[in-house]
């Protein structure tokens, strides 16, 4: 897979967006007008960049919990997502979803889900959907979790979508935990990517961490599937910063091990990868220092949009709620 300059400069882009998104609803959140509990993707940037960077806004996309990396990298406009977490009206879900619902159906973000493990059938529908349309090269991607693996829908949706040889990627984010429970306390084979080989789906790992790495593994994936080959799984090795939900880490509290912790934090995406850039002599000047402004100047006229919009109107209640 070729990496153009251009191309290196947007994944950190794309990545940098991400970043500091949540480093803004981190330094905020204390607030407490933010009503709205946030599953942080702190960390795990470099997967939701270099997937995207494949990936066109007709493309659906659908993700978890844990999704405000994705819909950015996918392109979302950050106003109504800003919106959403302060439960404004203008928000993409009309300020009753809140975090766990951002959606941009202009971009191809269909929707996210609470539900562990409950968005991966929804791409299989999608894929069957763009199946059914005659709309070749078209494709569904849904991201989730280790712990979601652990859902039977997961294998379900597998053999259907190859059963069917449907456009649809499988992205594994295993992060190792589920809430504060360690992959190794669940599962007995470590390689969840090994499980899409049962039903003849390429199953790859890939570390997560490494945007480069990520990038080229996405782009066979969505060649392959492009081509109309059917499914493909990537299990992405990353991990989470913050606890499992909120602006704190867990290790104070004993959730998991604060070496283990540091090791992580030490191999950061985005600045293991501005170092490479800089290195490579991609990166030089004042660009991320104009990269960053740039993004600084989009968040502060989200967050003024947000602020400044109003909330549901009372009568609102019971609309699109079911
Ligand atoms: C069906 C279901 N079971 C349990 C929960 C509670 N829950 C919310 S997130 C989560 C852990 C998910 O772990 P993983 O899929 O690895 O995603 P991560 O939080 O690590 O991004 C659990 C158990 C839920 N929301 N839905
Ligand atoms: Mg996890």
């Amino acid at each position: 897979m070729s990496l153009t300059p251009e191309i290196k400069l947007e994944l950190l882009r794309k990545m940098l967006r991400a970043r500091l998104f949540e480093e803004k609803i981190v330094a905020v959140y204390a607030a407490q007008d933010m009503k709205t509990p946030v599953h942080l993707y702190l960390g795990q940037e470099a997967v939701a960049a270099g997937v995207s960077q494949h990936l066109n806004a007709d493309d659906y996309m659908f993700s978890t919990h844990r999704n405000h990396g994705h819909a950015l990298c996918k392109g979302a406009d950050m106003k109504p997502l800003a919106a959403e977490l302060y439960g404004r009206a203008a928000g993409c879900a009309k300020g009753k979803g809140g975090s766990m619902h951002f959606v941009d159906v202009s971009k191809g973000c269909l929707g996210t889900s609470a539900i562990v493990g409950g968005s991966i059938p929804l791409a299989a529908g999608a894929a069957l959907a763009i199946k059914q349309k005659g709309q070749a090269g078209r494709l569904a991607v849904t991201y989730f979790g280790d712990g979601a693996s652990d859902e039977g829908v997961l294998q379900e949706t597998l053999n259907f979508a190859a059963l069917h040889r449907l456009p649809v990627l499988f992205a594994c984010e295993n992060n190792f935990y589920a809430t504060n429970s360690p992959q190794k306390a669940r599962h007995a084979e470590g390689l969840i990517c090994k499980r899409a080989e049962a039903f003849g789906i390429p199953g790859v790992l890939v570390d997560g961490n490494d945007a480069e790495a990520v990038y080229g593994a996405a782009g066979k994936a969505v060649e392959h599937i492009r081509a109309g080959q059917g499914p493909y799984f990537l299990e992405f090795r990353t991990y989470r910063w913050k606890g499992h939900v909120g602006p704190d880490c867990d290790w104070e509290q004993g959730c998991r091990p604060k070496e283990e912790y540091f090791e992580w934090v030490k191999r950061c995406p985005v600045e293991s990868y501005i170092n490479k850039l800089t290195a490579d002599g991609v990166l030089k000047g004042t660009a991320l220092a104009q990269l960053k402004a740039g993004i600084a100047d989009e968040i502060a006229e989200a967050w003024a949009f947000a602020k400044a919009a109003p909330y549901p109107a009372a009568e609102e209640l019971f609309t699109d709620v079911y």
